[in-house]
């Protein structure tokens, strides 16, 4: 593929200095924004970040505030998540529905106060949506997209790399939870988070001047833990099961087709937009899910487009992420397989662009 143009539209970010000087080989853009995919190479970042500790500029994961007496009644209309046990300090990860059900993002809710929420989103344009259920429904409340930039410490060594950086308290951060952290004089969010299974942070850094001095800090007091500028790593998210809105699902699936039925409490989340439409599918079922896949052969091509997958000449499905891994010494993938195929061991023939493969369908993912 031929290169980006740059240009004011496709923003830049709070860490992009450090990002360029670190040597990003390639980006992908997500919410019109800069995401690096690629340091060293995508196998090498993989090996490192399962064995030490990497520094990830995800300020594309913009955060949709919201402010004002109405944001818990505005987050419980997003989602089909119960939030009413949800006590200030804690992180959800929510499905968002639109009045069919069908997934307008997965973001992470992050509740700083009952009146004050972040909404941590993954690729999709969500800041109209909350803003139209805003004021149509004349609620009193603000939504805007503040200048906060997520970065995330990911890998086995984060939590001695933050602890040198934040303090010792800050590994008493308990999973999905966050906690405020001081930073050269400057108060921050940090959450124990992130969008790979090897564990870490992220911490909300707000206002973009404050970005480049954390950013340099953690790689100076990581030197001797072997810290490197990383990214979201295609095989360990896919290893790890950890879905990408746009890639694996969007607005044709219902929740329950992306297995995050255990995030949807549809019953009880009174007020949620597509809650009917939600109760009317969970009664059959659905006819489709997400599924771990297995693809043989040698390593495959860059899926950018649906692979079908194919039970003998049927059609049943589709692969819509996969690369090679090196740890499982297979192609891992993640794919929507029907009802009628999606027992663990079914065996199928994958559609890549390099030829048909044999493929076989897993239950759970590979961690
Ligand atoms: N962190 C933050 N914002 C984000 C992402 C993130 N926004 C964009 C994108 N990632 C949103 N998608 C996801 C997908 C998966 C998870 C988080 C955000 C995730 N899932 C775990 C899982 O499925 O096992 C844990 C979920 C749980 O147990 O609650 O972490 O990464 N700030």
């Amino acid at each position: 593929m031929a290169l980006l143009s740059p240009s004011r539209r496709l923003r830049r970010t709070a860490f992009s200095e450090g990002v360029e000087a670190a040597g990003v080989k390639a980006y992908t853009v997500y919410n019109h924004m800069l995401l690096p995919t690629v340091f060293r190479s995508v196998e090498e970042d993989y090996h490192h970040l399962k064995q030490a500790v990497q520094v990830w500029d995800v300020s594309c994961e913009r955060q949709v505030e919201l402010r004002g007496p109405d944001a818990g009644r505005l987050a419980q209309l997003l989602t089909p998540r119960d939030l009413r046990g949800m006590l200030p300090g804690q992180c959800y990860y929510v499905p968002i529905v639109d009045e069919t059900g069908g997934m307008l993002n997965d973001p992470v809710a992050v509740k700083l106060a009952e009146d004050r929420w972040w909404i941590s989103i993954a690729d999709s344009d969500l800041l109209y949506w909350i803003k139209g259920l805003a004021y149509g429904y004349r609620l009193d409340v603000l939504v805007d997209e503040p200048d906060i930039s997520p970065l995330a410490v990911q890998g086995p060594r984060a939590d001695d790399l933050m602890a040198s950086v934040f303090g010792d308290a800050v590994r008493d951060v308990r999973f999905f939870r966050f906690g405020h952290f001081d930073f050269q004089g400057q108060d921050m969010v940090v959450a124990r988070s992130g969008y790979s299974k090897q564990g870490g942070y992220e911490i909300y850094v707000e206002g973009e001047h404050n970005g480049m001095p954390l950013w340099n800090a953690l790689m100076e007091a990581g030197k001797a833990l072997d810290v490197h500028a990383g990214c979201p790593n295609l095989i360990e998210r896919i290893e790890s099961g950890l879905l990408s809105y746009g890639n694996d699902m969007n607005d044709d699936n219902t929740p329950h087709e992306c297995g995050l039925g255990r995030f949807c409490n549809t019953q009880t989340a009174i007020g949620c937009i597509g809650r009917d439409a939600l109760l009317r599918v969970a009664k059959e079922g659905p006819v489709k899910q997400i599924r771990a896949i297995a693809i043989d052969g040698p390593p495959v091509p860059v899926c950018d487009r649906w692979w079908t997958l194919m039970a003998g000449t049927k059609p049943v499905g589709r692969v819509s992420s996969a690369a090679w891994s090196p740890d499982f010494s297979t192609n891992v993938a993640i794919g929507m397989v029907r009802m009628t195929h999606w027992d663990d061991g079914t065996e199928l023939t994958v559609q890549a662009p390099d030829g048909l493969r044999h493929a076989t369908v897993h239950e759970a993912f590979w961690n």
